[in-house]
């Protein structure tokens, strides 16, 4: 991977235990960094709830960046300016009613034998300044918004370049122009400006690249398009911003943008169809499983008689680097896991345990191993 795609994650030590369940964070063999998209280094409160599913999270695969704080785009850094100016006026603000308040007590504090203070009610110079100032602060955070606003948002009857539709719980990705259809897993060309239109299958979701897009939500039949663009080539991080089930959470996905030339590679790679008939016997029984098992009710792959749009598209699977919206790398091993019980990876997911044999998986990782 390129420079640019940082490791959120080290290990603490070789020691720790291995298996599912790390008790305490100290057992936990990650240190849990910049995960969260506020990007506050390491984060101990993510990593108490990550850390008992600490095996899943493995540098490299993960390790995309995701912090707000490193915008790679023109969008991302409109909303990230935006961010800290409203952050320095609050803090000026902060200051300067603490400062009063610290002041008043200080200087007004009642001492022994005092009389009561004189009673006042209403002072109209004061009400008039402390409505104006609030008010032109306001108008400035609405003009400095609404100038955010245009930069980071396409008009709203642009063509789509890519077409990403939210499934509880995984990102369906189509390239209208080049007929590529594929999951979790986006590639785009260095320092174009893509849009992208956004919809769902369900319920609503939210499409957020911290470091390159604003968040948008998925609404059924509105269409709605986000710009997205990345300056250096990259893994980036996206996730599910909006509350929509069992696994929002991991409801994630990648970006990776790299140069024209390679992007033109993968355009081609994955628009080749698969073969119908595997060469090796061990995938072609795995081929007739997946024909028999009713994999092919969910499950696409293009060259195959296999049509399922209720699960990801299968054709390039093994080009990607992650299973189940970026839950695990995608390893023959995790692949192994995932046929054998999908709901131990990823419980509540919308795919039956098929209670398949170690024969039957075997073959099964064969074939979808061999699909390129
Ligand atoms: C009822 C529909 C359904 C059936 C039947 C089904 N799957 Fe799935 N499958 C899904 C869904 C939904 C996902 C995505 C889960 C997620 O990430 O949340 C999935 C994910 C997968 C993945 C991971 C893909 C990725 O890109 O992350 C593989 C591999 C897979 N299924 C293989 C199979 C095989 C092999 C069979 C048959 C034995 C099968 N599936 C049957 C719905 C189904
Ligand atoms: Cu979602």
């Amino acid at each position: 991977m390129p420079q640019q795609a940082q490791c959120h994650f080290g290990r603490r030590s070789s020691a720790a235990p291995r298996g599912n369940h790390y008790r305490t964070l100290a057992e936990s063999p990650w240190v849990f960094r910049e995960t969260s998209p506020f990007g506050f280094g390491e984060n101990p409160i993510a990593a108490a709830f990550v850390g008992a599913r600490s095996e899943f999270i493995v540098p490299g695969v993960n390790g995309a960046s995701g912090s707000i704080f490193h915008p790679q785009s023109a969008e991302a850094h409109a909303i990230a300016h935006l961010f800290t100016i409203t952050l320095i006026i609050c803090a000026v603000i902060f200051a300067v009613v603490l400062g009063l308040v610290v002041y008043s007590l200080v200087r007004f504090r009642g001492r022994e034998g005092e009389a009561d203070p004189e009673q006042i009610a209403g002072n109209k110079k004061v009400e008039i300044v402390w409505t104006i100032i609030p008010m032109i602060i306001v108008g400035v955070l609405f003009a400095l918004t609404v100038q955010a606003m245009q930069v980071s948002d396409p008009p709203l009857e642009t063509k789509p370049d890519l077409v990403v539709i939210g499934h509880q719980w995984w990102w369906e990705i189509r390239y209208p122009n080049t007929g590529i259809v594929t999951a979790n897993e986006i590639h785009i060309p260095v320092g174009k400006q893509l849009s992208i239109r956004l919809d769902t299958a369900d319920v609503l979701h939210e499409f957020w690249v911290p470091q390159l897009t604003r968040k948008m939500t998925t609404v059924p039949l509105l269409g709605n398009h986000v710009w997205m663009e990345a300056r250096k080539s990259g893994v980036y991080e996206g996730v599910c911003s909006e509350f929509c089930g069992t696994q929002h959470a991991w409801m994630r996905f990648q970006v990776v943008a790299e140069p024209q030339e390679q992007y033109d590679a993968w355009v081609r790679n994955q628009q080749r169809k698969a073969p119908e008939t595997a060469t090796v016997a061990a995938a072609r029984r795995g081929w007739r499983l997946f024909n028999d098992m009713t994999c092919v009710n969910c499950h696409a792959i293009q060259g195959t008689p296999a049509r399922g749009t209720a699960g990801p598209d299968l054709t390039h699977l093994a080009s990607r680097r992650t299973l189940g919206s970026v839950i695990v790398p995608n390893t023959p091993e995790n692949l192994r896991r995932w046929l054998a019980d999908p709901q131990q990876v990823k419980p509540g997911v919308k795919m039956p345990n098929f209670k398949l044999t170690d024969e039957q998986v075997s073959d099964l990782v064969e074939y979808l191993g061999s699909l390129k």
